[in-house]
């Protein structure tokens, strides 16, 4: 029994990588949108142009290949993939390529919030929906775009916070032992504020020292780099608040550069890594193994809710402007198992 179950689902992963359902090729390069999908009958395809950030990190990666499987031919999608290259302007340049080829629907991956105006007006007068995934953009007009979904970043960056608060006050820690630097993601990006707004908040609830913030800009070469200043320019660093895992994997590569060791024992000299995100096998070890002591949840897998939206849109069902998505919280660290933000308990988790 148990075998011909196997033998079906190898005859559907046969077909679907036959049929090209999540096998995609390269991105194409920036202003040269490229179809992914190849023959089929276009005629009854929806139509979708996705102008995705980049490919910065790991995150960025499995939400791209979540977006590309959930829109294949065989869901009846004509996929129109485009890598910004972590460049606005590049963005702006994919959607006016969509808009002239006439896409049914446009999906935006924005990079930074601001300078979207003029681009999504065009996209109005054109007629073609405006699907916002991840970050948010900042527009004079909320009716340029139809819908959004994503993460609340700032609650993510809340739950860090009030795990780091949980930990010194299990461990008897006061909030001005705590010197602790910001590596930012990409400035204006609503991942960073959202991310760097909860730090500050607690920067003044617990008296912690913020010594330094510069941006990391969501890659591992630069939280590399960033650290390597830190730890030149402050000699008392014991927290370091990364916004997301590569930049953290960096961070960790500078910190054992320099002969210190990362991990929770403050008190005798460890250099504490938080971060964001938890999505890659790398996170996860790091999480487990203790260099990493703790990683606020951000979840990449998109396609299949965006993907839910466009159905809808096609027969006519008006989705929610804004729809967040759960996340959770993750630490190996026993010293804290849940975190109360605005009422609500969120547990920690060992991933
Ligand atoms: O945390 C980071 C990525 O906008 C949520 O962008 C996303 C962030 C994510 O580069 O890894």
């Amino acid at each position: 029994m148990k075998k011909s179950y196997l033998t079906i689902i190898t005859l559907i992963l046969l077909f679907l990588s036959i049929s090209g359902c999540g096998t995609y090729g390269q991105a194409s390069p920036s202003g040269d949108a490229g179809r992914q999908s190849q023959g089929g009958d276009d005629e009854q395809l929806i139509t979708v142009g996705f102008s995705q950030v980049g490919a910065e990190s790991d995150w960025r990666n499995i939400n791209t290949d979540s977006m590309k499987e959930s829109f294949c031919p065989e869901n009846g999608y004509d996929l129109i993939y485009d890598d910004g290259q972590q460049k606005q302007h590049n963005q702006i340049t994919a959607i006016r390529t969509f808009i002239q080829k006439d896409v049914d629907y446009i999906v935006l991956a924005p990079v930074i919030e601001d300078g979207w105006d003029t681009v999504l007006t065009e996209a109005r007068d054109a007629d073609i929906p405006v699907i916002l995934v991840d970050r948010m953009v900042n527009v004079n007009d909320p009716d340029l775009f139809t819908c959004w979904v994503g993460s609340d970043f700032e609650l993510e960056g809340s739950k860090v916070c009030e795990w780091l608060n949980g930990f010194c006050r299990a461990n008897h820690i006061s909030g001005s032992d705590i010197n602790i630097v910001n590596i930012k993601g990409t400035e204006g990006a609503s991942a960073e504020l959202g991310r760097s707004k909860a730090l500050r908040t607690a920067v003044n609830k617990y008296g912690w020292n913020l010594l330094d913030e510069r941006s990391g800009e969501f890659t591992q070469a630069k939280g590399r780099e960033v650290m390597t200043q830190f730890l030149k320019q402050h000699k008392n660093i014991n927290v370091v608040y990364s916004e997301n895992d590569n930049e953290a994997f960096g961070a960790i590569e500078a910190i054992e550069a320099e002969g210190r060791k990362v991990g929770s024992d403050i008190k005798h000299g460890e250099i504490m890594v938080l971060a964001f995100d938890g999505t890659s096998d790398q996170a996860v070890e790091a999480v487990r193994s203790g260099r990493i002591t703790c990683i606020g949840e951000c979840n990449p897998l998109h396609g299949p809710r965006v993907e839910k939206i466009i159905r809808n849109l096609s027969e006519g069902i008006v989705p929610d402007k804004y729809e967040y998505v759960d996340e959770g919280i993750f630490s190996a660290d026993e010293s804290v198992n849940s975190v109360i933000i605005d009422g609500v308990s969120y547990g920690v988790r060992v991933p």
